[in-house]
């Protein structure tokens, strides 16, 4: 009697432990961690787009929360990711430019949710050149990554998928979490899109989107500078100058030759045929059907001067919202799924992008200054368990600041040497504890585009930049009354109270993150070795 007492005992405290185990199994929540790439808030419906729609997107924001205030600390793809991994800045976890190697072996969220028994998973744009480590499944971009059948890192080497890039990730995210995952286990995916990364490449169902109709141009389209730095002015990003006829608005290189434009720089030529030569020749065949007259009307009707600026404007917009369709579409099948399998009510879906981009805006395209438009991303959180429908949150939040959230979300310690917040209180409406400013370093100077060196700090208000390096120029900005940053007021007198605040708040920041003069004099030593 006593043994079958025994046996007894022992299967009512294993039924518990069971019974509680999968219990909490049950309310760990799912996390969808979705980022494309330089996808611009301007470029979004529920952030009030005058450019196109986003319906699947706009779901995010319907259902769950947007974002209002979210911005970047280093308005850069590698830098970003890296940022969004470890929780901390950019000259601690080593990845300040896109030439920076990621040192897989430091600590990560993925890692540190892996060990809390999450199944983890990256697909997609990953862009930090080591293998990606705390995954139990991935399949990332060697790079940038192509538009047009891809190839793809595995841990068994590159393989090459069959259509475009956008539809393959989202295949890829789909089969893990339908076959791919152990199912008795939380999950957390990441779903990183290479859309609508430069030279735009729409896929074949969206190659006559956003050709036919004029899209509307920002009011800086012809920016002069005046009002600014040196900075701005030197920057190597302007449609006008830097944009390639052939590479970024698909003229061929012949036309563009024969016409006499000089080609800013040789690789433009070798992009542009890189970039066809990846298509089948039926997809090839359709985009020439579209291209073809685009390239025609072009030889005849060569536009110059602010013409051609405009001309460049329309077929960039064209391109890149085309890009965004597929995003938007795919993100709809991932929506669609969560729906369909009940997964939906406790997964966290993120929406976001690693960094901001210029629509023209400045006359720019690219990213990299702390401007609003490359500072600032969309973010969107839908968690129907937690976050109420419609929410809209103007708290200064950061892509320091997922690692944390997603740590607090699924009941993982936070460690103490990252360096964001949990957004998590922020959900129930509660910002007594969050931070009134936050910090920016963008460090990838010399290189690609010229954006100078600086680092700075933004309140609601106002902000502080200083470029540095082969420059000593400070920039102050009152957001409210001059929100596209147009004049810089550090001379001002008026200004003179604000300046000391900022530049008070600035100091602070850095020594709160150690960012510190001696360190960035060791950094540039270093880089300029390169
Ligand atoms: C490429 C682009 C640049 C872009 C960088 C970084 N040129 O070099 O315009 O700034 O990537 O982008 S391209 O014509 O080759 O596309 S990032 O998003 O990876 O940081
Ligand atoms: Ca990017």
């Amino acid at each position: 009697n006593k043994t079958i007492l025994c046996i007894l005992i022992a299967l009512f405290a294993i039924g518990c432990k069971q019974k509680s185990t999968s219990k909490i199994e049950h309310e760990r929540p799912n996390i969808i961690f979705i980022m494309s790439d330089d996808h611009a808030y301007q470029a979004i419906g529920a952030y009030g787009s005058v450019l196109n729609k986003t319906p699947n997107i706009d779901r995010l924001a319907n259902e769950g929360a947007l974002f209002n205030n979210a911005f970047v600390t280093n308005s850069i793809c590698s830098p970003s990711r890296a940022v969004v991994l470890t929780g901390k800045h950019s000259h601690l976890n080593g990845v300040r430019d896109n030439i920076n190697v990621f040192d897989s072996t430091q600590q990560t969220y993925p890692k540190l949710l892996q060990k809390a028994g999450y199944q983890t998973a990256v697909l997609g744009k990953w862009h930090l050149k080591s293998q990606p480590t705390g995954f139990d499944y991935w399949k990332v971009l060697p790079d940038q990554g192509h538009y047009y059948n891809p190839d793809f890192r595995t841990p068994e080497g590159i393989v090459q998928e069959d259509g475009y890039v956008t539809d393959i990730i989202t295949d890829m995210a789909l089969e893990w979490l339908d076959s791919k995952r152990d199912k008795s286990k939380p999950f957390m995916m990441m779903y990183h899109h290479k859309a609508p990364h430069r030279e735009w490449l729409p896929a074949m169902e969206h190659l006559t989107d956003f050709k036919a109709d004029l899209i509307t141009e920002p009011e800086s389209l012809f920016d002069d500078y005046k009002g600014r730095g040196r900075a701005a002015k030197e920057a190597e990003m302007r449609i006008s100058d830097h944009m390639g006829l052939s590479n970024d608005n698909k003229i061929d290189p012949e036309i563009v030759k024969s016409l006499g434009f000089e080609q800013f720089m040789g690789w433009y030529e070798g992009a542009y045929k890189n970039n066809l030569a990846r298509m089948t020749e039926k997809e090839k065949a359709a985009w020439d059907k579209v291209y073809g007259p685009i390239n025609r009307d072009f030889e005849k009707n060569t536009p110059k001067g602010k013409e051609l600026i405009r001309w460049k404007y329309q077929r960039y917009m064209q391109d890149y919202l085309a890009c965004i369709e597929s995003v938007d579409k795919n993100i709809g099948r991932v929506l669609d799924y969560l729906d369909e399998t009940g997964l939906a009510e406790n997964t966290i879906v993120v929406y976001t992008s690693d960094q901001g981009f210029y629509l023209g805006e400045h006359g720019w395209f690219d990213k990299r200054f702390m401007y609003e438009e490359s500072f600032r991303t969309p973010l969107l959180i839908r968690w129907p368990n937690k976050v109420k429908s419609g929410t809209v949150n103007t708290d200064l939040v950061q892509n320091l600041d997922f690692a944390e959230t997603f740590l607090d979300a699924a009941g993982v310690e936070i460690p103490s040497d990252m360096q964001g917040k949990s957004m998590l209180p922020l959900f129930d409406g509660d910002n007594q504890d969050w931070r009134d400013a936050v910090y920016y370093h963008y460090w990838e100077y010399p290189g690609i585009h010229a954006v100078k060196r600086h680092y700075g700090v933004r309140t609601k208000t106002h902000k502080l930049i200083h470029f540095y390096y082969d420059i000593d120029e400070w920039e102050l900005y009152d957001l409210e009354k001059d929100p596209k940053e147009m004049m810089n007021l550090i001379n001002d007198p008026a200004y003179e109270l604000v300046k000391k605040d900022l530049m008070e708040k600035l100091n602070k920041l850095r020594k709160q993150y150690h960012d510190t003069d001696s360190l960035n004099q060791a950094i540039l030593k270093s880089d300029l070795s390169r």
